[in-house]
């Protein structure tokens, strides 16, 4: 029986996870870097230990620091919430060692979806649609050379241990691919320590799909339908919709049965998303991440269903609270990633909030860690919060945040705030007809 839970990290997720946990009746353990001791989550939570100093590899990434917090307050489970220590397969090994659940899946589906290679292999298996590519690491240029003739130019090489798109090349033509080749190559070892790369057909202008899942350990499984990510500056997402403005009901029931048939397959545990590239009609599933993600929010808007309660109930040994049947999606969500940065140049903003204002009212939520008078850290990412809109249709919630947008107000930092209002302005999104550089194409073509 889980009674206490370890919060191993911060931010607006570590309050999203604490909330859960109260309206579930388990205690709280908040850990926090020295920067984070005027935290928010470190404030609500029941408990709280100091970790270590503000360098991420010195706390959120410490595990002998979080272990050793864990066991002085008698936590029973910890939740990673997402970045830091979430897909870290070594992290859950050791939390089950020590005789503590790890709310998340199990490492053999945190290792196996780690490796980009392994994941195709594992899906492939399972009977998803991959891209066109090797099927296996291309060890040298002669064997990169005949699956590339195969698959067709262009093609992008790729970094087995990648994901974010680090060590990830493109190769318009046969000419491109050796310095392709050995670039993505030199690029994997010095992020990753590992040169293993494979191969794919390059798709010029897809969406970027991804479908929530989650399982428990008798076998239920759900998918919860599609969030469109595909509005991104580079590989970080700034605004996500939910459903997906170009999936019709027939598009989307074939996906997300494929989904929730792979994820049965393979006896996945806990919340995950597999993701899929979007072109001409057809889906090609490219990673899969095994931790809630960012915008799990839109979903939960949408499905009406609190992904992270599911998530510490499944990950507790519970049963899910509801079946594949119970699913309806309503309406629409959408939700703005509001950053400390300049909205132009997006360099960050840190400092203090002189003053903070949330915006309210019908369908509006803002999942955030800030207050008035908070100091936003120079040592971590720089979201400030994240404003997830729900509207009957695309237009209303669409409307519905242009409103929000002109009620939040935030001052002492910059914030991406203006770039939204502009964003929603513009034809090609009100149409929903974008693609994953349509952002930088438009951010380029507006200075
Ligand atoms: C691709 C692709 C085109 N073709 N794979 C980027 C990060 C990694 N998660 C996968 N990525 C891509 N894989 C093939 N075969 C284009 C991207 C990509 C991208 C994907 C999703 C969202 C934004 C993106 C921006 C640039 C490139």
């Amino acid at each position: 029986m889980v009674q206490k839970v370890l919060i191993a990290n911060r931010g607006e997720i570590a309050l999203r996870v604490h909330r859960a946990c109260k309206e579930l009746g388990l205690s709280t353990v908040a850990v926090h870097s020295t920067a984070d001791a005027n935290a928010l989550h470190v404030r609500l939570a029941d408990e709280s230990v100091c970790i270590g100093p503000p360098a991420p590899k010195d706390s959120y990434l410490n595990i002998p620091a979080i272990i050793s917090a864990a066991e002085i307050t008698n936590a029973d489970a910890i939740h990673p919430g997402y970045g830091f220590l979430s897909e870290n397969a070594r992290f859950a090994d050791i939390v089950h060692a020590h005789n503590i659940v790890f709310i998340g899946p199990k490492a053999e589906h945190i290792r196996v979806m780690g490796d980009k290679i392994a994941a195709k292999a594992a899906m492939k298996a399972a009977g998803v649609p991959l891209v066109p590519g090797s099927d296996g690491p291309v060890s040298t240029l002669e064997e990169a050379k005949a699956a590339a003739n195969e698959i067709g130019f262009p093609v992008l090489v790729k970094a087995a241990a990648g994901g974010g798109g680090r060590g990830m090349k493109v190769a318009p033509t046969a000419d491109d691919l050796a310095e392709a080749w050995s670039t993505a190559r030199a690029e994997s070892l010095a992020a990753f320590g590992d040169d293993s790369v494979y191969l794919e057909k390059y798709l010029t202008t897809p969406r970027h799909i991804e479908i929530q899942v989650i399982a428990d350990s008798f076998g239920n499984v759900a998918q919860l339908g599609e969030r469109d990510c595909s509005l991104q500056r580079r590989h970080q997402k700034v605004l996500e919709e939910a459903l997906s403005p170009v999936l019709d009901n027939e598009a989307r029931a074939r996906i997300g049965e494929i989904a929730r048939k792979a994820v049965a397959d393979i006896g996945y545990l806990g919340a995950g998303t597999i993701e899929f590239l979007w072109e001409n009609g057809e889906f090609y599933f490219i990673e899969m991440n095994t931790r809630i993600q960012v915008e799990h929010p839109i979903t939960e808007q949408v499905t009406r269903i609190d992904l992270v309660r599911e998530q510490i109930n499944v990950g507790a040994g519970a049963e899910l609270s509801f079946r594949q049947e119970d699913v309806t999606f309503r309406g629409h969500a959408i939700e703005c990633r509001i950053n400390a940065e300049n909205p132009l140049d997006f360099r960050p903003s840190p400092g203090e909030i002189t003053f903070f204002h949330a915006p309210g009212g019908p369908g509006v939520r803002f999942d955030s860690a800030v207050y008035s008078g908070y100091s936003i850290p120079p040592y971590y990412d720089s979201m400030i919060g994240k404003l997830i809109v729900f509207g009957e249709t695309r237009d209303h919630c669409i409307a519905r945040l242009r409103r929000a947008l002109s009620e939040l107000a935030i001052a002492g930092v910059e914030t991406t705030t203006p770039l939204f209002v502009d964003l929603l302005d513009e034809p090609d999104f009100q149409a929903g007809d974008y693609h994953i550089h349509w952002l930088e194409n438009w951010l380029a073509s507006k200075t």
